[in-house]
């Protein structure tokens, strides 16, 4: 009985020693989900106006298959605010302050939706598939204080509570980089890549050869690099990736759910090839590397059998490095190439695509030839050419050069971009729709939108972000959320509040 006795004040000791070492509970404060400035514009936000706490004694629950995003989230909640959250603990000092990313098979459908529903004790992102946690991910990120000052004595942030219930408007949200006119390095893809990750943007094109620069390593033409990456817009030094180089940068973009659609644009803007091999010109001679802007002068020789076998062997080994379903042929301006000749290589070519298990894009001009199934056209300047996409079943990828290309100035004043296609102020970015802007194209004609960065004017990351922010998030509001949500003024509000945060990272 004694035993029993010295048990009981054993256990009242530790009790009392631990209810010592947990803090006292900090207060919530009233804080307001709604006004959060949070791009894109999630379709329902509920606020319950008060806050959740997070402190150095908080955990985050995530399950195995929910690895790479728990650890996504871990290292950003550091990275922000300094503070190292447990990992999955068996038991917990308290049960309020933490956070759980959980799969729910009874969630939307969608594999893109997710819900995240704040309380004084918990946050919780829920989902159908990884891909919905990592939306609800970039959400809450875009709700971390922005750097944490380190002379804090005590690092503790508050998520305002209430419930977000989200889902994209579009299954294609996309932003292209030019590769060849400037040569980026893998480092700067990566931070480009994260840029769209943070703004829900599931599609990169990268559009790695045109007239003045071969960017991928192709082992059977290994000349491609070695000559044809020599240089770039300009004259200076160009660059290429390595296989492994590429195979970086996928495994980059599948870890923050984009998918990679390559692009070798053909039979045009093909200098940089034409240059590195003889064979590949109609007079059996290499022409001179270009390092200018203009566009529509070169072309493959396209009744050489030699022409598709090296298109076999291009298309080939990039397809296999390449998880994504996709693979873009160009297509665009290929004024040296005749129409009769045009067709007949885009017909020849999409089976050679087909061949790899790919299916193919291209510029919009490729709706001169019947595309074969799952075909994508990208329209970027020629209504008509969309008419005919419409016509023949082949969905379309909006990205009209006077609204989306983000190569193009701002107004007279900017330092970098190009104007042909007409000045893209902030408000001109936003104030269109994908699914309103062509005349007989709607949204059932549409897979989504896309922002092409054209990089003549802009050499590397940092010049890349002038024409990129603050449009950027514009283009991925315009691809997440739907126009009936969509409006400047409210926008604009959002957008300086948001940037505030982002330019810090
Ligand atoms: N048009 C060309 C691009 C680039 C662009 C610059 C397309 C599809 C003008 N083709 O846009 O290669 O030069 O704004």
């Amino acid at each position: 009985m004694k035993n029993l006795f010295y048990v009981f004040l054993t256990v009242l000791f530790f009790a009392a020693c631990q209810s010592v070492n947990t803090p006292p509970r900090p207060p919530a404060v009233p804080m307001d989900l709604s006004a959060q400035g949070i791009i894109p514009r999630p379709l329902q936000v509920r606020t319950d106006s008060s806050s959740l706490v997070i402190d150095s004694l908080s955990a985050l629950f995530f399950s195995a298959e929910l690895k790479k995003e728990g650890e996504y989230l871990l290292a950003e909640i550091q990275r922000v605010t300094g503070l190292d959250l447990t990992v999955n603990p068996a038991e917990t000092d308290r049960a309020y302050g933490h956070i759980k990313l959980q799969l729910d098979a009874n969630t939307k459908s969608d594999d893109e939706a997710y819900t995240l529903d704040i309380t004084e004790d918990t946050l919780t992102v829920s989902a159908a598939a990884p891909a919905g946690i990592f939306y609800g991910i970039q959400t809450l990120r875009q709700m971390l204080p922005h750097r944490l000052s380190d002379t804090l004595t005590e690092k503790i942030f508050r998520i305002p509570t209430g419930k977000i219930e989200d889902a994209p408007e579009y299954a294609h949200r996309g932003v292209m980089l030019d590769v060849s006119r400037h040569f980026f390095t893998v480092a700067e893809v990566k931070q480009f890549i994260d840029y769209l990750a943070a703004y829900k943007i599931n599609v990169f094109h990268i559009h790695l050869a045109d007239d003045q620069g071969w960017r991928i390593e192709i082992k059977a033409y290994p000349e491609l690099t070695e000559q044809g990456g020599r240089t770039a817009v300009g004259g200076g030094a160009g660059g290429y990736y390595t296989q492994a180089d590429y195979k970086e940068i996928i495994q980059y973009a599948t870890d923050r759910h984009i998918t990679v659609i390559p692009e070798i644009d053909m039979p045009g803007h093909t200098n940089a090839a034409l240059s590195s091999y003889a064979f590949l010109n109609c007079n059996g001679k290499k022409t001179k590397m270009y390092t200018g802007m203009r566009v529509g002068f070169s072309s493959l020789c396209i009744y050489k059998d030699t022409t598709y076998a090296f298109l076999d062997k291009v298309i080939g080994e990039i397809a296999a490095l390449t998880p994504g379903e996709y693979f873009h042929i160009g297509g665009d301006e290929a004024h040296a190439t005749k129409q009769k000749d045009y067709n007949y290589f885009i017909e020849k070519v999409q089976n050679i695509v087909a061949a790899h298990g790919k299916k193919m894009v291209g510029w919009d001009e490729i709706t001169a030839v019947d595309l074969l199934p799952g075909s994508l056209a990208q329209h970027w300047q020629t209504p008509e050419n969309a008419l005919r996409a419409k016509a023949q079943g082949t969905k379309i990828i909006m990205s009209p050069a006077k609204k989306a290309y983000l190569d193009m100035k701002y107004d007279s004043s900017s330092q970098f971009g190009l104007r042909w296609a007409g000045y893209i102020p902030v408000d001109t970015a936003y104030l269109w729709s994908p699914q309103t802007y062509l005349p007989g194209i709607g949204k059932e004609d549409i897979v989504g939108v896309e922002a092409p960065l054209w990089s003549e004017t802009v050499s590397n990351l940092a010049e890349a972000e002038y024409l990129l922010f603050p449009r950027l998030p514009g283009y991925a509001e315009m691809g997440w959320t739907p126009d009936s949500l969509r409006n400047w003024e409210e926008y604009e509000g959002r957008l300086e509040k948001n940037l505030r945060k982002f330019t810090n990272y």
